[in-house]
């Protein structure tokens, strides 16, 4: 098992000894970076450290240094906003320094966007994707539509805070097969559900499958809403649109 000596970077290692506490976490984090290159430690560090001109630099130099677009996500951006998650849980930081470090989760994803999302093949099927009423958070709706886009789909973007109305809008002009949600906060989830409601009231719920994800929803929360399928990250809602739409491995 991977100890905290294990990560190269001092930055981190520092960080994970005096913010994160929960044993569990403490592991699951040292999980997370010792697995990464030092490279990649350092991207995670200057995220965490709200630095966006480091970010974008470092992710540039990196993809041109032949790591993938993959590796630099998960290993750098998505692990650097993990440990960002814990310290604003903690009162560690607040929404300053939390949106500093969304502005160069930003930077990097500029730079990995064009890779992920370049599929160059025939769409396979469009998709509807927006986080719902209420919520601002689209950090990990954007990762979920470049990997969609990259895997041959045609994804409209309706953004955050999306009304019941606006999705309902969205799918008589758009005609997509999936509806995709996201949501990251308890307060927000059941929007979810109240939007399939006015799917089902307006006529339209059997027209499009529905997918939903976001950090506190699960499986089981999805099928309470009434939703087709739920997806943990953006490699699964892939699979998961694939399957929905009768084109996944295991259609
Ligand atoms: C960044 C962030 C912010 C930024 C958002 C910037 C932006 N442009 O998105 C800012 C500073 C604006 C913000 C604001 C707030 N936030 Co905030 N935020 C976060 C933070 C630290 C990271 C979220 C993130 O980007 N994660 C990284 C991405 C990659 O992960 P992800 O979103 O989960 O997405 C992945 C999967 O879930 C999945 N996925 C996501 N969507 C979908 C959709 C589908 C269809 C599928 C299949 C999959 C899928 O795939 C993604 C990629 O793998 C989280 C902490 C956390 N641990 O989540 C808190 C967190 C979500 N925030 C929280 C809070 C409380 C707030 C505020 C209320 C704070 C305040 N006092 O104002 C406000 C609310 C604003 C609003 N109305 O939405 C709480 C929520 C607690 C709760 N129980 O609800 C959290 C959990 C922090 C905490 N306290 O622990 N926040």
């Amino acid at each position: 098992m991977p100890e905290l000596s294990d990560i190269s970077d001092a930055f981190i290692r520092a960080e994970i000894e005096e913010f994160v506490e929960r044993p569990e976490e403490i592991e699951m984090m040292i999980n997370l970076f010792a697995d990464a290159s030092p490279a990649l430690q350092e991207v995670a560090a200057a995220l965490i450290d709200g630095d966006d001109t480091k970010v974008d630099e470092q992710t540039k130099a990196l993809l041109a240094d032949g790591v993938t677009a993959l590796e630099v996500m998960d290993g750098g951006l998505i692990a650097g906003m993990a440990l960002v998650g814990i310290k604003f849980r903690e009162n560690f930081i607040f929404v300053p320094e939390v949106l500093a470090c969304a502005r160069a989760m930003k930077a990097g994803m500029a730079h990995i966007d064009p890779i992920l999302s370049a599929s160059g093949i025939e769409p396979v099927g469009k998709v509807l994707m927006g986080t719902v009423k209420g919520d601002l958070h689209d950090i990990g709706k954007n990762l979920v539509i470049m990997m969609l886009r990259g895997s041959g789909f045609e994804v409209i973007d309706l953004g955050v805070d999306v009304s019941p109305d606006d999705f309902i809008e969205a799918i008589g002009d758009h005609k997509p097969s999936v509806v995709g949600m996201s949501a990251l906060l308890t307060t927000t989830m059941p929007n979810m559900g109240k939007t399939i409601d006015a799917f089902i009231d307006e006529g339209v719920r059997d027209k499009v499958k529905v997918m939903l994800g976001g950090a506190p929803v699960n499986q089981e929360f999805a099928d309470d809403m009434g939703a087709d399928g739920y997806g943990k990250d953006a490699m699964a809602a892939v699979t998961l649109a694939k399957d929905l739409i009768g084109v996944g491995a295991s259609a």
